[in-house]
């Protein structure tokens, strides 16, 4: 069975680790999200890769979701003596090499997805990791300008920022009025990427976030038309329960571009031109007849990744529901 997965961060890292144990012989080929990707100290991090190869690999910060266990911050604190910002995005000396060791390969002119597979080449994640696209996208967030930070780039007192200064320097605190995935239009899948969707026996969308992790990745020119023409199962899994995110601040970005945050409101918002089943919680079943009456397929299940077989239990009704749509 090749599946294909579209990953963001945390969420869609965690659904892998139960979606390789609900099915262990499957061939899985997972699409990560590169928006989040932000330079800094002249290195280029890449988070949501960089999450789904340290948690599939064994090196996750398992709280945190993001980042290397049993970390130090050495490099950081003397960056910081030197008055090198920014502090708000903390940085480990384990992560630290991963950086150095990918901008290194970049600017000897490998390309992010030789680069990824050569970082896995350590983590062996179990899954082949592809970056959306080798090209640079990176997401910004249209901010009101906060209190004395007008520069150059303000404009009727907003601005755009970093999606990473968005979501940990301010924490999502205020309203995000636009959000743009700056170089999407003119960049191209991948190598691999075209081909594993079209391949594929499956398609996923995990319970990352819909606008900023698998939203980006659709906003590739070709990964979105290949996903549907490819003519095989399509199934989400809802990040929203109960009207929230289960975890992150989707709900934030959401309302950005005018979605509601539900579980039924994200499934429509894929729509069932992309969609052929979409999983909500058990709380909320209600959410059920209005994605059915929308063309998707609808099953209510638990879908809280509370531990490995939980999410396994849910990898295992997406599997399901994605046979009885095949029939
Ligand atoms: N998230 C935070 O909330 N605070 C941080 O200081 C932080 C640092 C960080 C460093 C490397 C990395 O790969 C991820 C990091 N993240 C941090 C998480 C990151 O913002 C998110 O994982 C994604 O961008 C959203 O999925």
């Amino acid at each position: 069975m090749r599946i294909v997965v579209l990953a963001g961060g945390i969420g869609g890292a965690r659904f892998l680790r139960g979606l390789k144990a609900a099915s262990p012989e499957a061939d899985i080929t997972v699409i990560g999200n590169t928006g989040d990707d932000i330079h800094l100290f002249g290195l280029k991090i890449c988070p949501d890769l960089d999450t789904v190869m340290y948690t599939l690999g064994g090196g996750i910060h398992e709280e945190q979701g993001w980042g290397r266990a049993d970390e130090t911050f050495t490099v950081k604190e003397e960056l910081a003596a030197y008055g090198v910002g920014p502090e708000w995005f903390g940085l480990g000396d384990r992560d630290f090499a991963t950086h150095i060791v990918r901008t290194q390969m970049i600017s000897a002119g490998y390309p992010l997805s030789a680069v990824t597979e050569a970082l896995c080449a350590r983590w062996r994640p179990g899954v082949r990791l592809l970056p959306m696209t080798d090209d640079r996208v990176e997401t910004h967030v249209l901010i009101d300008t906060p209190e004395g930070e007008e520069d150059a780039g303000s404009k009727g007192g907003r601005k755009a920022v970093h999606f990473q200064e968005y979501w940990v320097r301010h924490r999502a605190a205020m309203p995000a009025h636009a959000v743009v995935p700056v170089g999407a239009e003119h960049a191209k899948p991948a190598p691999g990427v075209l081909d594993a969707i079209a391949e594929s026996d499956l398609v996923l969308f995990p319970p990352s976030n819909p606008v900023v992790s698998v939203g980006t990745i659709l906003a590739v020119p070709g990964i979105r038309e290949a996903i549907a023409d490819a003519g095989v199962p399509v199934v989400g899994l809802s990040p929203i329960v109960g009207g929230a995110p289960v975890r992150g601040m989707a709900d934030k970005v959401l309302s950005a571009i005018g979605v509601e945050s539900s579980a039924a409101a994200v499934a429509r918002h894929y729509g069932s031109g992309l969609l052929d089943g979409w999983l909500v919680d058990t709380g909320d079943a209600a959410a059920v007849d209005e994605v059915e009456s929308a063309g998707i397929r609808c099953r209510a299940v638990p879908l809280l990744m509370t531990d490995l077989d939980a999410t396994a239990a849910m990898a295992r009704e997406a599997l399901a529901l994605a046979e009885e749509v095949r029939a």
